[in-house]
């Protein structure tokens, strides 16, 4: 799958089991695509690599037969086992030549930036094709991050202009008016969207406040 997916790409949604049951991940997954998700990503911390095989197995075909692409959150050895479209990695994850040793070059690999520096230095590798930018604001979802505010986004975005910026970080659908006044072009929601009383119909408003690329 070309970056150029994740360029025009608006919203970002995790399935996250610290919110979602794993008898309801096949569910939940299906809701966020009825909805119009962009990009789907399994997120498991804590979990055994047995079970996050199997959750990445039962997610990976319906994200395929809807074209929706499907990152693994931290394993890039399960990622390449099971052949998803892409893994995201963290600060203190494996190096980007480790990842890539492990998924080859045509697998996409999102980083976790939490800095305008951090960010700089992503997008210095140009094996980078994501990154994600936050935590903005505070959040239950990433308790240990201070929260580093909306004001580095617009430089963010000029400073690397292709590349896919997704802001993350206690981002609800009320807050996403004021995100892209600040510059933001796509966003991940955790939380608001697995909270949602009707996930589909969240998905779909949220995702209709952020901008075409
Ligand atoms: N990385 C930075 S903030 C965050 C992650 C995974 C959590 C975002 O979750 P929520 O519930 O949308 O605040
Ligand atoms: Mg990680």
């Amino acid at each position: 799958m070309p970056r150029s997916t994740l360029f025009h790409a608006r919203l970002y949604g995790i399935v996250d089991l610290g919110y979602v049951a794993p008898t309801s991940l096949v569910r939940v997954t299906a809701e966020m695509i009825e909805g119009g998700i962009d990009v789907i990503q399994l997120r498991a911390k804590g979990h055994s690599a047995d079970d996050i095989q199997k959750w990445g197995a039962a997610l990976l075909p319906i994200c395929r037969e809807a074209e929706v692409p499907f990152f693994l959150n931290d394993h890039a050895d399960l990622a390449a086992s099971l052949g998803t479209d892409g893994v995201h990695v963290g600060q203190d994850d494996a190096s980007m030549d480790e990842v890539r040793n492990i998924v080859g070059p045509e697998m996409l690999v999102g980083r976790s930036t939490h800095s305008l520096a951090q960010a700089t230095a992503a997008a210095a590798d140009p094996r980078t094709d994501c990154i994600g930018f936050g935590p903005l604001f505070a959040t239950p979802t990433k308790p240990d991050y201070a929260p580093i505010g909306t004001a580095a986004i617009r430089e963010v975005h000029r400073s690397f202009p292709d590349l896919p910026v997704f802001c993350i970080g206690g981002i609800k659908k009320e807050s996403l008016a004021e995100l892209v006044a600040a510059g933001a072009k796509r966003a991940v929601i955790v939380s608001g969207i697995l909270q949602a009383p009707d996930i589909a119909a969240y998905v779909r408003s949220a995702r209709s406040l952020l901008p075409a690329s």
